[in-house]
């Protein structure tokens, strides 16, 4: 019912609700929801997995102030190559999807955690400019200045989230009592600024730890009881581990849907190497188009990155472990650089054109040779 928002014809709803019965699904392609839903995935995303938890009922927020929310956080977000809103769509579901697989999280998370832990992954990037920290301190941008270098973009998606709900019925927080909306704003600050890449191994390490802990305590619950100094997996801590893996889930999807990422991401990679060259500082190796692989920047992603927090991931998560490992395999002897140059296959082209939130920077096969200079090395990759 909600799909009335949308104006959509009845043949495109009726495809619509068949995509959508997929979204549970940890593999579903959020990329067919660009051009279902007339551009706008993370409105059709937040309107379908807030009714899937029932928090309309639950929470008694009206149809017309989720669906105001989301329209308005959408957007927000610009339309970069890579941090839009099919990024933000897509971070949504499969923090859905992790949640809706995992007994635990099942279990632990209440009607208010659910809602903290959808809006955190919805908004997480929201006004994302396309460049990173990294350019931002350096450059001395407004917002660096703003934020004294700290988790600048993280910084800014979270209050633009808080000050956006001040707009005139926009307040999705209005649902929830003092205690419950100072809850959730904890739960939503620490999960959006848990983000920052800066803090990845800190995440690994701190929620191995408290995982051995829960086990321990599984296991023998009396000695468990007497050291009761053991940091515990709080909900919290739960909701900011599954923000930070779904948001570097890319390569852990179905090999067709990590494929798409790849090119958008490494387009707004080297759209910031451009602004580097052009003003005249340092290019990091990953961004910078004409003296990088795609091949190392992937493999090294996952290799250093995105293996070793999938491995205490899918601990966390058993009923998912094998199918991030499947994902995985396939996904790392990808011939990425030929792909990108359109070697492989044409569908860089064809995609630009289906999703025009791609950048309008075309990409041509001339540039099929990069990267291939250092004898394909596994040294040298800077994830
Ligand atoms: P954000 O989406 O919050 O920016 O965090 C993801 C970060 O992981 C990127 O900024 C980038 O540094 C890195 N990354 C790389 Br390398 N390859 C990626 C990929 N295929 N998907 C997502 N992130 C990637
Ligand atoms: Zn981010
Ligand atoms: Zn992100």
């Amino acid at each position: 019912a909600y799909l009335t928002h949308l104006s959509l014809t009845d043949k495109n709803k009726s495809d619509l609700e068949r995509c959508l019965d997929r979204m549970g699904d940890f593999n579903f392609d959020v990329w067919q929801l660009v051009s279902l839903t007339n551009n706008s995935p993370l409105l059709v995303t937040g309107m379908e997995l807030f009714k899937r938890w029932e928090l309309d009922e639950r929470l008694n927020i009206k149809d017309e102030l989720i669906a105001r929310f989301f329209s308005s956080l959408e957007q927000g977000y610009k339309k970069n190559p890579y941090h839009n809103s099919v990024h933000g769509a897509d971070v949504m579901y499969t923090v859905n999807s992790f949640i809706h697989a995992s007994k635990t999280m099942k279990e632990e998370l209440d009607a208010p955690d659910l809602f903290a832990a959808l809006i955190a992954a919805a908004a997480h990037d929201y006004k994302h400019d396309g460049v990173n920290n990294a350019f931002h301190v350096n450059t001395s941008s407004d917002l660096a200045l703003r934020y004294n270098d700290i988790s600048v973009l993280e910084s800014m998606h979270s209050a633009e989230l808080f000050i956006m709900c001040k707009d005139e019925g926009k307040d999705i927080f209005s649902v929830l009592d003092s205690g419950q909306k100072k809850e959730a704003r904890k739960i939503i600050t620490t999960a959006i600024l848990g983000t920052d890449m800066t803090k990845h191994f800190n995440h690994i390490a701190d929620f191995e730890s408290r995982l051995a802990a829960e086990k321990a305590i599984a296991a023998n619950p009396e000695a468990a009881a007497q050291s009761g100094t053991e940091q515990r997996l709080e909900k919290g801590i739960m909701i900011e581990m599954a923000l930070h893996c779904a948001d570097i889930s890319n390569p852990v999807k179905d090999i067709s849907v990590y494929k798409k990422w790849v090119i958008v991401v490494m387009t707004e990679f080297y759209e910031q190497g451009d602004k580097e060259r052009e003003l005249g500082m340092p290019i990091s190796p990953m961004f910078d188009r004409d003296n990088s692989s795609v091949t190392k920047t992937q493999c090294g992603f996952i290799e250093f990155i995105i293996k070793p927090i999938y491995r205490v991931w899918g601990d966390f998560i058993p009923e998912l472990k094998e199918n991030f490992e499947k994902n995985l395999a396939v996904g790392k002897a990808f011939g990425w650089d030929e792909y990108y140059a359109g070697v492989i296959d044409g569908s860089i082209v064809e995609a630009e054109r289906e999703h025009h939130l791609y950048s309008s920077r075309k990409l041509s096969i001339e540039e099929g040779e990069e990267g291939e200079e250092e004898g394909g090395g596994e040294e040298g990759k800077d994830p």
